[in-house]
């Protein structure tokens, strides 16, 4: 019986053509080809190069086989003459036809392979949106959902020596079922929005692996090295030289490898976020990062970074590109918005509603921003649907293995103004529970709203309040609340002993629209509105960060009224076109005073 399983197990290793794989960590530090740039497109709304007429899908056939086209038999498609579009970005921003577009397009890239002995091929992709079927020389190597999380698969048996084409099959119709559900506030871009790389690993590869100060040991830098491979007795090396670490390990059964090293690095903090150039490395394999040591923790209502007493001075933001719309994917979009952020007077920022690229992140670090960081499980989401659930908690899963690093990341947030109920409540705490048990250096916090308001006292209770360290909650007095008046006579009773954020609040104006300020939509009724709420906000018992909404203006299908919004939420700080609003001076004026009080 035994021979029997072993000879099914060989045969079936032999026929895994390619497969998903753990994430390669660092993936951008590793030796690369990069497939960003030119891709062929074809815009398929009857996913007929997927589906025969029988809406059966094709073995062979279809697209994904990307086959010559010649004129002596019958194809209805030529991929290598299909227009190009550049990649990453989304389709709506690049297509004049394609702006309201949701549904199927196929993607195509050529790239030159060269087989090297001992090493594998891991082809890796920063986002999808949303739905990703990927091939490469016409064979399925896996697909992946969720549109703003990383994903690889193991290629290395389906490369070939000299040209190779690689074919996605993108698809971002909203279901009811996903993660985001078919609601939103946001533009549902679709495409290959972020990164595409082919890594060429060892066989045996480093694939992740930790490095923070150690929660429970003072003066201790830990963490490990994980390889691909449940291999043992293999050295690697953990280097930090401007602290004069080196220090070898050797892995486990398991290929796992845990070190410990006594350190007083500088702490990373805003003011002056102190990054070390550190290595990971094995006989065959060199990693580069760089990575910053901090505390983040509470104590009653205060947020405490390496133990002193901080306010967050945030705001919040969209994936959205600065000046010409649409996803926002590079080094220099991320300086674009985080620059903004710096001037308004921030030391940290709410990437909301889903995680933003992995250069985001790292740009927030380098500049000294302090990360709130998000999966899409938005308003009314599928609470009772298991598949609804695992989706999730995969995406949570990947946000935090991507970033986990990442000193500027202090909160997880495991939702956004999600509606009170039992059902809820069991998804809720069982992903809660799920972000303690895979990190439990950081902090945990939703999104909330408050739930009772009567005589102007408005309450919050809600059931997550236990599995929270941060109780955070969006309110909107002056836009979808009351007035700008009414502010003065609100009052806020959080009956939780722990830090409170306000992780949204706001409204909008069309930025160069002037007026009174009791009308709606110009300026001086945004700024007014800014006015009252930060006073508000002064009022509020145990406030330790605020992330107002917006700071740039962002395109959202909800936003429809003529002239005004032509499809622009515009509720920023800052006009899509980059020009600042009178209010972000408010909020500026009002970050100096808190910068002053928490000096
Ligand atoms: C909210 C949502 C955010 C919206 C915002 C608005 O509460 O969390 O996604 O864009 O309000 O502008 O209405």
């Amino acid at each position: 019986m035994k021979k029997i399983i072993l000879c099914f197990a060989l045969i079936m290793a032999g026929t895994i053509m390619a497969q998903e794989v753990p994430l390669v960590t660092n993936v951008f530090a590793r030796n690369n080809i990069n497939l960003n740039g030119k891709w062929n497109y074809v815009v398929d709304p009857l996913e007929n190069g997927y589906y025969d007429y029988r809406l059966m899908p094709f073995q062979t056939n279809g697209f994904f086989e990307n086959k010559t086209f010649k004129t002596a038999e019958l194809q209805e498609y030529n991929l290598n003459t299909s227009a190009t579009m550049d990649i990453p970005s989304d389709w709506n921003t690049k297509d004049d036809r394609l702006f309201f577009y949701e549904g199927t397009v196929w993607f195509k890239k050529d790239f030159e392979y060269k087989k090297s002995p001992g090493t594998k091929g891991i082809l890796y992709f920063g986002a999808v949106n949303y739905d990703a079927k990927v091939y490469v020389n016409g064979k399925l190597v896996g697909s992946h959902v969720g549109g703003y999380t990383p994903f690889n698969f193991d290629v290395t048996n389906v490369l070939v020596d000299g040209n190779n084409f690689v074919v996605v099959k993108v698809d971002n119709k909203r279901h009811k079922d996903n993660v985001p559900t078919v609601n939103m506030d946001w533009w549902n871009y679709g495409g290959i929005t972020r990164d595409v790389v082919l890594s060429q690993v060892p066989n045996t590869y480093i694939e992740d692996y930790l490095v923070q100060l150690d929660k429970t040991k003072e003066g201790v830098i830990s963490g490990w090295v994980k390889l691909s491979e449940a291999v043992a007795n293999q050295s690697v090396t953990i280097s930090i030289a401007e602290l004069k670490i080196k220090k070898q390990v050797v892995t486990d059964a398991n290929g796992m490898a845990h070190f410990e090293v006594k350190a007083k690095p500088v702490l990373w903090t805003p003011e002056s976020p102190k990054l070390y150039n550190v290595t990971v490395s094995k006989s065959d394999e060199n990693i580069a990062d760089t990575i910053g040591f901090r505390t983040i923790e509470t104590r009653g209502k205060e947020i405490l970074l390496n133990g002193k007493k901080v306010f967050l001075r945030g705001i919040s933001i969209h994936e959205e590109a600065p000046f010409r719309q649409g996803r926002a994917w590079s080094k220099e979009d991320a300086v674009t918005l985080l620059t903004w952020a710096k001037e308004l007077g921030c030391n940290y920022v709410r990437l909301a509603h889903y995680p933003h690229n992995e250069t985001m992140v790292r740009e927030a670090e380098r500049m000294g921003l302090m990360v709130w960081s998000e999966v899409p499980v938005y308003w009314t989401i599928s609470w009772t649907n298991a598949d609804t659930y695992n989706n999730a908690e995969h995406q949570l899963h990947d946000m935090i293995y991507r970033d986990k690093n990442r000193c500027a990341v202090v909160i997880w947030s495991i939702a956004n103004e999600t509606p009170h109920g039992d059902d809820r409540d069991i998804f809720l705490t069982k992903l809660a529970k799920y972000a303690r048990q895979k990190d439990n250096t950081r902090l945990i916090s939703m999104a909330m709203e408050v739930t009772k308001s009567a005589n102007n006292v408005n309450t919050l209770h809600d059931n997550m309040n236990e599995y929270v360290d941060i109780i955070s909650f969006n309110q909107y007095m002056g836009w979808y609340r009351g007035t700008n008046e009414s502010c003065k006579l609100m009052q806020w009773i959080i009956p939780y002993n722990k830090p409170v954020i306000v992780s949204e609040f706001g409204g909008e104006a069309l930025q160069g629209l002037h007026g009174d300020k009791t009308e709606r939509w110009n300026e001086e009724y945004q700024e007014e509105l800014y006015i009252q709420n930060t006073q508000m906000l002064d009022r509020i018992e145990g406030l330790a960060g605020v992330s107002p909404w917006i700071l740039v203006d962002f395109r959202s299908p909800r936003r429809q009224l003529p002239g005004i919004q032509d499809f622009f939420n515009r509720k920023g700080l800052i006009s899509s076109a980059g020009i600042k609003k009178k209010a972000f001076y408010v909020m500026k004026d009002w970050y100096e005073k808190k910068e002053t009080e928490y000096k």
